[in-house]
């Protein structure tokens, strides 16, 4: 659908439930080998979002500040790669040849937003940024990258979106999670999959 936004491109309900619990599934098993952590800003306070990543590159975040990594923080063992369906996925909708490298994994459980920014940590600008939203609904805020004003779209389990061009350097965040909208990740809330070129 056409959000209004030039350069955001939502697709509701993209991924079907088997997909999705397909993909909670790949989510669950990578986490035993790269568990969720709770980053903090350069500034020292935790974000309230439990994160890891999949393939080569994760985003880290800590008092060094904010960059891409080949290995987790914790362990300080690579991530696991991306799953299959992921790249196809990617390959469908982003209308970028390369493949992702890097693919961030962000849990809300309840209570946990993240704040409007920018993502400019990616070494091509250019690149599209592809979101998979499994489990709760969201509600996400989008403007333009100077500032003005924001609007706010609810993204659902299924729900894909794709950010490029003019929309790429938008400021994004999520507001709130609507607790118990949906039953598809085990203890509830959300997850979401960002693919992205990184390096
Ligand atoms: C707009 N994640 O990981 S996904 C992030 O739901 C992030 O976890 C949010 O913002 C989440 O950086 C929003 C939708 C999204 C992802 C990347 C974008 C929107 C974007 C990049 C540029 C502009
Ligand atoms: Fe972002």
């Amino acid at each position: 659908i056409d959000t209004g936004l030039d350069g955001f491109r939502l697709w509701p309900g993209r991924l079907g439930p088997d997909c999705q619990a397909e993909l909670v599934e790949a989510v669950l098993s990578a986490i035993e080998v790269a568990p969720l952590y709770a980053p903090s800003t350069p500034g020292g306070r935790p974000f309230s979002v439990r994160m890891t990543n999949l393939g080569p590159l994760g985003w880290v975040s800590d008092r060094a500040g904010y960059r891409y990594q080949p290995t987790h923080p914790v362990t300080g063992l690579a991530w696991p790669p991306i799953p299959p369906q992921l790249l196809e996925l990617w390959h469908a909708l982003s209308g970028w040849a390369e493949p992702p490298d890097a693919c961030l994994v962000n849990l809300y459980r309840d209570g946990a937003k993240m704040g409007l920014h920018q993502d400019r940590d990616e070494a091509d600008l250019k690149a599209p940024v592809l979101s998979v939203s499994l489990g709760d609904t969201a509600m996400f805020r989008i403007g333009p990258p100077n500032g003005g004003s924001t609007r706010t779209i609810r993204l659902s389990s299924g729900d894909v979106c794709a950010l490029t061009g003019p929309a790429r350097l938008a400021r994004h965040g999520i507001d709130r999670i609507i607790g118990g909208s949906s039953r598809l990740v085990p203890g509830g809330g959300r997850i979401n999959l960002t693919l992205r070129r990184a390096g």
